[in-house]
């Protein structure tokens, strides 16, 4: 058994984190009609008896003695006390909560440094005990956003802790992308001190570009008004009207967490789990950035229009409007891609049927040609069909990482707001995460280069690059 620890950190974090969990119970309930706690569900589930201690598995599980693995963390108390009022309460005991009450102030610096030293042992406590209630940790997935200053900050100073304390265990980073327009004017500075330590202490790293998921809703929204059958978002909630801004944004991301995690959540013919993804999509330790795009993007309350059939999902997900990231991977180059089915009438013989298909239209590195990775889980997410998810390690994640130093730059050409950073770190601190990002981005930038002569070695300054610098120049 191989266990997945989620550590969800700030508001965007626990806000897709309990999205994540509503739709993953959902799935549980839907798929286990007599409600077998079996050993895919423990590895995001623990069961527990009514003393609250861990049972085995068993059919008849209620869904109140279904525990997250989670820890979740935040230094303000509105969302864990609104999750604590919400529908899937009881997947959480008072344990797992970390809360502060003023928060980070949208500043990277404190998260890290004011709240990381504040809550390091209480952090490590928790990831010690749900680690002992494990047969064998497999994984910590980390939720956070880069924009704000918890999620950002003490997520990263988390991450950090987690490679020092459990060096062996997978560090997977889902990471939400600020958006150019958004409204925290100091997030270029909070997401290029985030990526410096993702770049440095985790092993993978999925990118959600919030502007992305802004355009999708707003793409679906539009179609749909048109009674477009195409326009289709995930979720579950199956027709009712929420409010909340960030919702339809959330349970995008949270269908594709759902879809990232069901093989490990369900048995299937062929199921991939976290760490198999990073080896295989992931060939040198720095470029560990993956690019998403999903298919169908279904609405709940358009889940009446019928998704496209298999092959028009393949498309999709090659297709710009599919991306969860600002930017085009079919134009720029794949180092490795992979593509995660569900749906109980797919064969594997579809999916490399579709690859095949797809392959010539697709820039892959030479000195790689073949690295597709293939997952096929038989349970497709609830009220759909099938779907697809496609991660991709493609050159053209450099593009919002560029964009963000650009951000960084015209802020800090004028010293604008640096006073608040530091209070709590040096100017060579942030001169060294700066230098971080531009230093994957080369790398990224360097197999672009090499892969367009159409030369066949991988380059040297990229293969033999450590995963990290450590001595970096100053500005
Ligand atoms: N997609 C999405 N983005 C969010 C959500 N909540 C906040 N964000 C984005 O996250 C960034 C702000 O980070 P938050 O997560 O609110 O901040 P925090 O981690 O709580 O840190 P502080 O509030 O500064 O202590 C901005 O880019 C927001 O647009 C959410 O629920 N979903
Ligand atoms: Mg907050």
């Amino acid at each position: 058994m191989r266990e997945i620890l989620v550590v969800q950190v700030g508001q965007c974090g626990n806000q897709i984190g309990s999205r994540f969990w509503q739709h993953a119970l959902n799935e549980f309930e839907k798929y286990n009609s007599v409600k077998v706690y079996d050993e895919a569900i423990s590895s995001f589930f623990r069961n527990v008896d009514a003393s609250g201690q861990s049972i085995a598995p068993g059919p008849n599980t209620p869904r109140h003695s279904l525990k997250a693995r989670a820890i979740l963390i935040d230094a303000e108390e509105g969302v864990l006390s609104s999750i604590m009022r919400s529908p899937i309460r009881d997947l959480f005991e008072l344990t797992q909560f970390i809360g502060d009450t003023s928060g980070s102030g949208n500043n990277w610096a404190r998260g890290f440094h004011h709240y990381g030293t504040k809550y390091h042992d209480d952090i490590l406590d928790k990831v010690r005990r749900s680690a002992e209630q494990c047969d064998s940790l497999q994984s910590f997935f980390l939720l956070h956003s880069l924009g704000g200053g918890t999620g950002s900050g003490l997520g990263t100073y988390t991450i950090q802790l987690l490679a020092d304390e459990f060096p062996t265990v997978y560090r997977f980073a889902t990471s939400v992308f600020p958006s150019e327009n958004d409204d925290v004017t100091t997030s270029p500075y909070n997401s290029v001190l985030a990526l410096g330590q993702l770049i440095e202490h985790a092993d993978c790293v999925l990118p959600l570009h919030n502007e992305a998921l802004m355009e999708i809703c707003e793409r679906t929204q539009s179609q749909a008004a048109k009674g477009d059958a195409a326009a289709v978002i995930g979720g579950v909630d199956g027709g009712q009207k929420r409010a909340k801004p960030y919702d339809d944004m959330n349970d995008i991301a949270a269908r594709l967490l759902t879809d990232l995690t069901s093989s490990m959540r369900f048995e299937g013919s062929l199921n991939v789990d976290l760490n198999e993804i990073t080896m295989n999509l992931v060939p040198f330790p720095r470029m560990h950035l993956l690019t998403a795009s999903m298919a169908p993007l279904v609405r709940p309350r358009d889940i009446a229009f019928q998704p496209r059939r298999i092959t028009q999902m393949f498309d999709a997900v090659f297709h710009r409007d599919s991306q969860i990231i600002q930017a085009d991977p079919t134009q720029h180059f794949y180092l490795g891609c992979g593509l995660f089915v569900r749906g109980s009438h797919v064969e594997i013989s579809d999916i490399h049927n579709n690859i095949a298909r797809i392959r010539p239209n697709l820039k892959m590195v030479p000195w790689n040609q073949e690295a597709f990775k293939v997952g096929l889980c038989g349970a497709p997410p609830v009220g759909l069909p099938y779907s697809l998810l496609c991660l991709a390690n493609n050159t053209c994640v450099t593009q919002p990482l560029e964009a963000m130093i650009q951000r960084w730059n015209s802020l800090f050409k004028h010293h604008a707001h640096v006073h608040h950073y530091t209070e709590f770190i040096g100017l060579d601190e942030m001169a060294e995460a700066k230098e971080r990002v531009l230093s994957v981005c080369r790398d990224y930038a360097e197999v672009e280069r090499m892969a367009g002569t159409g030369g066949q070695a991988v380059p040297r300054s990229v293969a033999e690059a450590a995963p990290f610098h450590r001595q970096l120049p100053l500005f």
